[in-house]
């Protein structure tokens, strides 16, 4: 009978190997028991999102999540695979709970709610939530909705089709992971959000274009979400790091060339992005986690009806190692100056 019960553990007890699929959908018993993680969070004293307090709360969270979705974010956290991104389906995001979606573009998550709790608690398993103070007022959870008037921004306040980019490209210490969770899809279900991975890219560039991306030929502005006139990162490569497995930095509304061959180089990206690129549109329940260091993401026209019931994202920035950007951060906070 002993024997029996030990020769069970050991089988039954092996350690899965997560698969790499990109994608990773809850089951309605493991949405159910995240949920209840997340409405542990939203009853945690205090509650507000941006306090100190309520983001080591949501840090204790990420370890009571499902075991499969720790899995699949710690795989993906390790490696983030040919596409570099990662998508959760299936987190318990209640429609019928919502209010209306915002139509303001500095509107942002200060009160604890569901969806903010299961992103925070999620981006503390990739490593630290992160915010930069022109930005969104530093707020860790931020509304990605349509604002009537700015149709035509190249930020996610617009609605035309916003480029491909990583996100604060022009940032010494822009964020490693980019965490989009969907309140509400658009009303036509169009409103897809791009992706494209360096490693799928970089087999298709031209010998001359891979070696023109490598050099220190670029310069990337602020982009306008910092208010106008603000900075410029020095000229910078917009691929570094080892030839076969390249960090990506760049902006194709913000990164301008200062050579012939890089323009022809950022022409030439731009096109391949377009090759490998995949669109995803996002619905209620769905997170997607971007790995910024080798992702650029961009996302589809749609037509907002400003009517309440509006496409409705948040968004939660991560630094994987939040040390290095020490000199940037006041009281070792979690908001970049
Ligand atoms: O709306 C989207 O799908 C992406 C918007 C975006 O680029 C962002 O919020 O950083
Ligand atoms: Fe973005």
């Amino acid at each position: 009978m002993t024997q029996t019960t030990q020769t069970d553990r050991t089988t039954t007890g092996a350690i899965p190997v997560p698969a790499r699929t990109g994608v990773h959908e809850l089951d309605p018993a493991e949405a159910q028991s995240a949920r209840e993680v997340a409405l542990r969070l939203v009853a945690t004293a205090g509650a507000v999102v941006d306090d100190e307090k309520w983001i080591s709360a949501a840090a204790a969270a990420w370890q009571e999540l499902p075991l499969s979705l720790r899995h699949a974010v710690r795989a993906f956290r390790r490696h983030s695979g040919s596409r570099g991104t990662l998508l959760l389906r299936g987190l318990p995001v209640a429609v019928d709970e919502l209010p209306a979606t915002p139509g303001h573009g500095s509107s942002v998550q200060r009160r604890a709610t569901v969806p903010a709790a299961l992103i925070m608690a999620v981006a503390s398993g990739l490593g630290d939530p992160i915010a930069f103070a022109p930005e969104k007022s530093g707020a860790m959870v931020q509304d990605v909705v349509p604002v009537a008037g700015r149709e035509e921004f190249q930020g996610n306040a617009g609605s035309v089709r916003l480029s491909y980019h990583n996100e604060n490209a022009f940032h010494p210490h822009r964020p490693d992971y980019v965490l989009l969770i969907c309140l509400r899809p658009d009303h036509d279900r169009i409103a897809g959000t791009s992706t494209a991975c360096v490693r799928e890219v970089l087999p298709l560039l031209s010998p001359a274009g891979r070696e023109a991306l490598h050099a220190a030929e670029f310069t990337t502005a602020a982009p306008p979400s910092f208010g106008a006139g603000g900075e410029r990162a020095g000229a910078h490569a917009v691929l570094t790091g080892p030839a076969s497995d390249p960090d990506l930095r760049v902006d194709l509304a913000a990164t301008r060339p200062l050579t012939a061959r890089a323009e022809r180089a950022l022409s030439e990206l731009a096109d391949v992005f377009e090759t490998v690129g995949r669109t995803e549109v996002l619905t209620t329940g769905d997170l997607v986690i971007v790995d910024n260091r080798v992702a650029v993401h961009g996302r589809s026209r749609f037509t907002p009806r400003y009517d309440g019931s509006d496409r409705w994202l948040q968004r939660t920035f991560v630094a994987a190692d939040l040390r290095r950007s020490r000199s940037h951060r006041a009281d070792d906070g979690h908001v970049l100056i």
